[in-house]
């Protein structure tokens, strides 16, 4: 019983928004101790798995986690002390049964998370395996370094409203390393700042997840915007680098219409003027195009958009089987957003990104706009071989511990055949 689980506990910890969150620690009967931390979202879907905030008032304005953390150090830890599961699945298989709902609002989705990932680490550990290959090994999945998604702009949710769509993003398509991609990704941030500073007389002011947010006139400014910063630095639209945006629609839909940067769309307008800025610009993938639960929008949209577009649903699809399924089977979307505190566990992570690889999807491992240091995220991404990473811009170093440990992987890798950074050539 060397790697039975001797106790589980947990701490309540500040996120990159200075909004508590969990940290959990599991030590095994051989000692082996292994911790990690729980990412919060701040334009989330309606589907996705319950956070349990403590709701006082008195404390960080009810989003306190002691009750979360209680509920690691008393009832998960009375079940799973002394007890040795043969798998990742096995653990989490306790921790559902434990929960008991559907959306994991006994024990709270932060609190099966942070288990659900300490253990892993802990197995990791006690077989002497980098985190990535672990995960490789439990997934069964040759792993490969994920092509960064990086984030230039930001306006809705993480960027104070000045544009509706939420975050631009760029893929270094030339960059043969990871390496490269931070290189090529810094010379147009910077360019970025000045450019920013001399037509809208800003300052290096970030968004959430260390973007850029100045005050674009309309969302379709600041893609352009994008596109005159990644050729003022040197490079080729849409030939070096591409743009990636994550309209994160449910966020300005009411009633049915979509208030986009002061004008009311209906469904089929706005699949209009999402077509219309594919073809315009150098654009790869879509994000949350539509609101969460405009099926038939999401579906037009699949018919319309230029081929080999990613059509990504994040709060479309909150990483939940179930809601993949019916998006395989309305042909609403070609490709998954893969957020782990969404669902809540790793097992069933896994099972979302099994179903939409069966459907010939692509895969997009992402974070959270409310961060911690861990990144464990890199780990999956590259053990799961994602073919994108999502993880924020390079300011801050939430986000930099991501893009620092996939650089310390591929330099661990260097000379590897099988860990290259995935292809770019298909788009
Ligand atoms: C998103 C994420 C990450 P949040 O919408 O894709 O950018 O944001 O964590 O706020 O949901
Ligand atoms: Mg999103």
């Amino acid at each position: 019983m060397s790697n039975a689980i001797q106790s589980v506990s947990a701490l309540e910890i500040l996120d990159s928004r200075g909004q508590p969150t969990i940290q959990a620690w599991c030590l095994l009967n051989d000692g082996t101790m292994a911790t990690a931390s729980v990412p919060s979202g701040a334009s989330t879907g309606a589907a996705e798995a319950m956070e349990l905030r403590d709701l006082e008032d008195n404390r960080y304005h009810g989003k306190g986690c002691r009750r979360a953390v209680e509920n690691v150090n008393t009832l998960i830890n009375d079940y799973l002390s002394d007890k040795e599961f043969l798998s990742q699945q096995d653990l989490d298989q306790a921790l559902m049964e434990l929960d008991g709902t559907t959306n994991k609002s006994k024990l709270g989705a932060n609190a099966i998370l942070g288990v659900s990932l300490a253990y892993c680490r802990a197995q990791a550990r006690t077989k002497k395996l980098p985190l990535y290959q672990h995960l490789s090994a439990i997934a069964e999945i040759e792993p490969k370094l994920p092509r960064p998604m990086i984030n230039l702009f930001s306006g809705g949710k993480h960027g104070g409203q000045q544009t509706s769509i939420q975050d631009v993003q760029l893929v270094m398509l030339k960059a043969g390393t990871i390496g490269e991609t931070m290189e090529m990704m810094h010379t147009v941030y910077y360019t970025a700042v000045q450019r920013m500073a001399s037509h809208y007389q800003m300052r290096l002011l970030t968004a959430d997840e260390g973007g850029l947010a100045p005050s674009f006139s309309s969302s379709e400014e600041m893609i352009q915007e994008a596109v005159n910063c990644i050729r003022q630095a040197g490079f080729t639209p849409g030939k070096d680098i591409a743009l990636t945006l994550d309209v994160a629609a449910s966020h300005f839909y009411q009633d049915g219409l979509y208030l986009m940067d002061g004008t009311y769309l209906s469904s089929e307008q706005l699949v209009e003027l999402l077509v219309d800025w594919s073809q315009q610009f150098p654009i790869i993938s879509i994000e949350d195009g539509l609101a969460e639960n405009d099926w038939q929008g999401w579906t037009q949209f699949m018919n319309k958009v230029p081929e080999g577009t990613l059509v990504l649903g994040d709060d479309l699809l909150c990483t939940n089987p179930v809601r993949i399924e019916k998006a395989i089977s309305e042909k609403a979307a070609n490709s998954l957003l893969l957020k782990v505190n969404q669902i809540g566990t790793l097992t069933e992570a896994l099972q979302a990104y099994s179903l939409a690889r069966d459907a010939g999807w692509k895969i997009v491992v992402s974070a959270r706009s409310g961060e911690t240091e861990d990144h464990w995220l890199s780990d999956l991404a590259t053990g799961w071989a994602g073919d994108f990473i999502k993880v924020g811009s390079i300011t801050q170093s939430e986000r930099l511990a991501k893009y620092n440990r996939l650089l310390a992987i591929e330099s661990d890798n260097l000379g590897s055949t099988n860990i290259k950074l995935t292809s770019g050539e298909h788009f």
